[in-house]
């Protein structure tokens, strides 16, 4: 195994070598296509809440939770929002700000299926209201050696999960991810078997840190972080937190993410941030905390489960080099 200090890491090792030699058609496409997709959202088939300005976002308050309070100074809301991966709208850092405009997140329904007692499905205005909206500020951490620290707004995912009654057959949680062809240009290039799907073991699922994430700084979603929900496991890498979720399935076997089809030997299910496992073409022992250190300026070191030790116990017994 190639290991290499993370000063040393190139973009082109850090994007999946597919995106990578994609990008220069996607250059020259995603302009006209965005252009064309915000074209229809002005003319109206994006229901009341396709785009709104960041000004102009629906406040959300969320009670401040204590139990889950951090010191770490909050990264900015202008970083937190230009700064992001979703590659239904490309594979640039700024590209989701740019072209998420267009998604149409209403209407918006959820569907929870599967190995539950009570399948059902949840309109977003009746899903916003299922439990108290709380604000947790957790550190987020990628996969590539950046980090982040988001006062997120939502509530514990257990919370939808008890009112479907997962069945004793109910072993796993997969999230699914919009799919919205005309929206998201991404789509047209198999960076992805798409639609982009994650998930976790019933347990993970449970743990009152994963948050079902509704907004950040008091205000809903932004398109580009993910709206108008999404899921939030501060203690994985942040691919595992997929945004803009349309199923929640609950499923018998493990089910295999849209990283692991991409690329099993470098992301694999478990995904939890783990300073001592590299990843196969650069280290893990680093951070860098956006809008905090400076591309030259030392790394911070990475935290044990991004310092959520409370996760520890879900692992007891686990070979997490095996497990990655
Ligand atoms: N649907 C979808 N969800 C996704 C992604 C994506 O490309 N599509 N990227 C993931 C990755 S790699 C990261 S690091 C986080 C980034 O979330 P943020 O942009 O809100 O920081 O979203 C995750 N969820
Ligand atoms: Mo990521």
């Amino acid at each position: 195994m190639l290991i290499r200090k993370p000063s040393d890491v190139i973009p082109s090792e850090i994007t999946p070598e597919p995106v990578w030699q994609s990008r220069r058609a996607w250059m020259a496409r995603a302009g006209a296509v965005a252009l064309g997709a915000a074209g229809i959202g002005a003319a109206g088939l994006g229901g009341r809440q396709a785009y709104a300005a960041d000004g102009a976002l629906a406040p959300l308050p969320g009670t401040p939770d204590k139990q889950f309070a951090i010191m770490d100074k909050p990264t900015s809301y202008e970083d937190i929002t230009s700064y992001n991966n979703f590659y239904e709208f490309g594979v640039d850092k700024g590209d989701p700000a740019r072209y998420a405009k267009s998604l149409r997140t209403r209407p918006w329904t959820v569907s929870i299926e599967g190995e539950v007692q009570k399948p059902q499905t949840l309109d977003i205005d009746a899903l916003l209201k299922l439990a108290p909206q709380e604000e947790r500020t957790y550190r987020m951490r990628c996969v590539e050696g950046w980090s982040m620290v988001i006062p997120w707004v939502g509530y514990s995912l257990s919370a939808l999960l008890n009112q479907v009654q997962p069945t004793g057959n109910a072993k796993f949680v997969q999230f699914i991810s919009a799919a919205q062809r005309d929206t998201m240009p991404g789509l047209r290039y198999p960076v992805i078997d798409w639609p982009y799907v994650e998930g976790l073991r019933l347990d993970e699922a449970m743990h009152p840190l994963t948050l079902l994430t509704f907004g950040l700084y008091g205000k809903v979603l932004p398109n580009q972080s993910g709206a108008p929900l999404r899921v939030v496991v501060p203690w994985k890498y942040g691919f595992k937190s997929a945004k803009s979720l349309v199923a929640i399935r609950l499923v018998e076997k493990m089910p295999v993410s849209a990283w692991m089809k991409a690329a099993s030997n470098e992301y694999g299910f478990y995904a939890n941030v783990n300073p001592n496992v590299p990843h196969p073409r650069w280290s893990q022992a680093t951070e860098r905390r956006i809008g905090e250190d400076g591309l030259f300026s030392p790394k911070r070191k990475t935290l044990m489960f991004n310092g959520y030790d409370q996760v520890a116990s879900l692992y007891a017994g686990m070979d997490l080099r095996a497990n990655y």
